[in-house]
């Protein structure tokens, strides 16, 4: 299908934007393997069967090109504390949008802090609805098509397909950075039976700015890797144990997430 039209169907079912990626081997994991990264226990799910990973047709053998698309959550210009109050008690916030904070001791501290990506609805849905949409759009002029959706839950390389995509490049905090969306985007796709003209991907770096790294209060991100047994985001939405004190010590007041790495990034800024 005409590359041009998927992306176009895309961007009318809600995507910030969208790309091709080729449904091929990932060269990236041939680089560096995810055991490399430090996984906690809460994540050893990463770790399970890494090869499947390394290419989307281990996931859905019929894929032929992924259509890959960002969804900005958060713009520069919107007022964090004005939108966390909006939000009310963290607690009754949570636990009424379905979400489970893994530190509840947190939560009742004074300026207990909840990430932007969680103060709206789960994006899991929001994100599936507009796939499902895309898709379903897609199968009017194709009927034969068919197509495998995936945002956050699969064993899917994201990032990576985003950047092959050219949606964005790889920050130094390890998220897709796309220079006019900045880094407040999920990412979701298809990965479709059809065969589509990928696009570039998309080149560039961080250069000299190191802002996030410097601004992790855990020290969690060296040489565009997360140790994420020092994330906060690890700790207050994945771990079911405790936060270690030393790293408890360090906590800005983050109770479900932390948006520490991105609130430096300059591409995050008001413009
Ligand atoms: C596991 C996971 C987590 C874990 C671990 C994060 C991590 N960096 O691995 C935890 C719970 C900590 C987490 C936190 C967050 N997450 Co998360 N997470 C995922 C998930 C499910 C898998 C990611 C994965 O495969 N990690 C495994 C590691 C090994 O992969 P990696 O970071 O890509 O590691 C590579 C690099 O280190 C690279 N590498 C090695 N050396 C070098 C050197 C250089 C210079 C470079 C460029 C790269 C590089 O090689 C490694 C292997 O490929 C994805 C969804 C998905 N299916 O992809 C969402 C996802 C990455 N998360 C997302 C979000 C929004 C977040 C948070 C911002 C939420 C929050 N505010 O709290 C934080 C950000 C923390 C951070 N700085 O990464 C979004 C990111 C969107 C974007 N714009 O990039 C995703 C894509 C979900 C989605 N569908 O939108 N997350």
């Amino acid at each position: 299908m005409n590359s041009a039209r998927l992306k176009e169907i895309a961007l009318s079912a809600g995507a910030s934007a969208a790309g091709i990626a080729p449904a091929a081997d990932l060269p990236e994991l041939d680089r560096f393997s995810v055991a490399v990264n430090a996984v906690p226990p809460g994540l050893s799910y990463l770790l399970r069967d890494p090869e499947r990973r390394k290419n989307i047709k281990n996931w859905y053998a019929g894929a032929r090109s992924v259509l890959v698309c960002v969804f900005r959550y958060w713009s520069p210009d919107t007022d964090y504390a004005a939108e966390l109050a909006k939000a009310g008690d963290p607690m009754a916030y949570l636990r009424n949008t379905g979400r489970k904070a893994y530190q509840p001791a947190l939560l009742s501290r004074t300026g207990a802090k909840i990430s932007r990506y969680a103060l709206g609805r789960d994006y899991h849905l929001t994100v599936k609805e507009k796939l499902a949409a895309m898709l379903a759009e897609i199968k009017k002029e194709k009927p034969a098509a068919e197509g495998k959706l995936f945002c956050d839950t699969s064993p899917v390389m994201e990032k990576e397909l985003a950047r092959l995509a050219g949606l964005g490049f790889r920050g130094k905090n390890t998220l897709l950075l796309s220079k006019e969306l900045g880094s407040w985007s999920f990412i979701g796709g298809i990965a479709l039976d059809l065969e589509a003209q990928a696009d570039a991907p998309c080149g560039g770096d961080c250069g000299s700015c190191d802002l996030c790294q410097r601004a992790c209060p855990t020290g969690a991100l060296r040489d565009g890797r997360l140790d994420a047994s020092l994330c906060l985001s690890y700790w207050t939405t994945q771990s079911k144990q405790e936060i270690p004190p030393g790293l408890a010590a360090k906590n800005p007041g983050w109770a479900y997430g932390c948006d520490a790495c991105q609130e430096a990034c300059p591409y995050n800024s008001p413009k």
